[in-house]
């Protein structure tokens, strides 16, 4: 029997098959999951309605997650078909592009900043409002990703360090809350991986390429883990865990300088 067979997944952030979130649902498919998909827009819609066929998916919703009806009503369609829900993974984030470049204090504006934190950060405790009432009585959790960003500094990641952290912040709070029903929540802390959120960055292969010489086990971690990672988080196995943040990095937090090359 599969890790999660059984159980109830609603997966936001599928954008191609390199999305982590493609990861995860992959992992939570092998394992048994029941999979409730979202799409961000028109242009998405048939891509993740084609992932949703590999997958069984019994709901394929539209989801901009800075619609507060939008989120209500991916929510009234997953009380409809399911009745209720075990599992939440949210693996969206976005800061205009302009914010990813060059010098924090200089490339950081008003508008960046609120478009960071209300994309990446609000809309996981968003979705943890509806998804609530949905999620009683059945050792339910949510699952969001971050990045080392938010707690180290690092070139051109800026305000979305700052989203992150506020996020980190949110899975620690919503554990706490949400503690009262027995809901668990917690976050993957992924490496760098080469995904579409990835490829509009300047110079993401050459800190791929940086990050593997400083990383322990001397290579770029894969979507596959994060997904294994993310489905034993979400398991019955996980269920003392809450409010963690769980790096799978390969073990690059835990180090302060690359190798010397002699
Ligand atoms: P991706 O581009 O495949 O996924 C990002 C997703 O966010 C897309 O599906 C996109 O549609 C969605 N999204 C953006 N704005 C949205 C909105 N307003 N409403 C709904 N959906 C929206 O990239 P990814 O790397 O798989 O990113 C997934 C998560 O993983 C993000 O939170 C990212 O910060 C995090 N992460 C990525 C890396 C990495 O190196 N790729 C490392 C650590 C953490
Ligand atoms: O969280 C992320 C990606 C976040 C992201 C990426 C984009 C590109 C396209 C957020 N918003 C946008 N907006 C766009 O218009 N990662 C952890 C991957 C990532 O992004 C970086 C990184 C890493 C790692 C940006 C700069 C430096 C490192």
């Amino acid at each position: 029997m599969g890790l999660l067979t059984g159980k109830k997944v609603l997966i936001v952030g599928v954008a191609s098959k390199l999305s982590i979130a493609s990861g995860i649902a992959e992992a939570c498919f092998r394992e048994g999951a029941e999979i409730a998909l979202t799409y961000q827009n028109d242009k998405l819609k048939s891509r993740v309605e084609s992932f949703g066929e590999k997958w069984n998916a019994s709901l394929i919703l539209p989801l901009d997650v800075s619609s507060d009806t939008q989120i209500e009503s991916v929510f009234d369609s997953i009380k409809a078909e399911w009745g209720a829900i075990d599992i939440v993974i949210h693996s969206v984030g976005y800061a205009p592009a302009s914010e990813l470049d060059g010098d924090y204090v200089n490339a950081t504006t008003r508008e960046g900043f609120q478009i960071a934190h209300d994309i990446s950060a609000y809309s996981f405790v968003a979705l943890a409002k509806y998804a609530r009432p949905l999620m009683q009585g059945r050792n339910a959790c949510l699952l969001t990703l971050t990045y080392l960003g938010a707690q180290r500094t690092l070139p051109n990641y800026n305000v979305m360090g700052l989203a992150k952290a506020s996020l980190e912040a949110n899975v620690r709070y919503m554990a706490n809350s949400l503690g009262t029903d027995g809901i668990r929540v917690n976050a993957i802390s992924a490496g760098p991986i080469r995904t579409l959120a990835a490829s509009g960055i300047k110079s993401f292969r050459k800190m791929l390429a940086e990050n593997e010489k400083q990383t322990p086990l001397r290579r770029n971690v894969t979507i596959e883990e994060v997904g294994n990672a993310a489905a034993f988080l979400c398991s019955d196995l996980a269920s003392g865990i809450s409010g963690e943040i769980l790096f799978v990095d390969g073990g690059f937090n835990t180090t302060a300088m690359r190798p010397l090359e002699d």
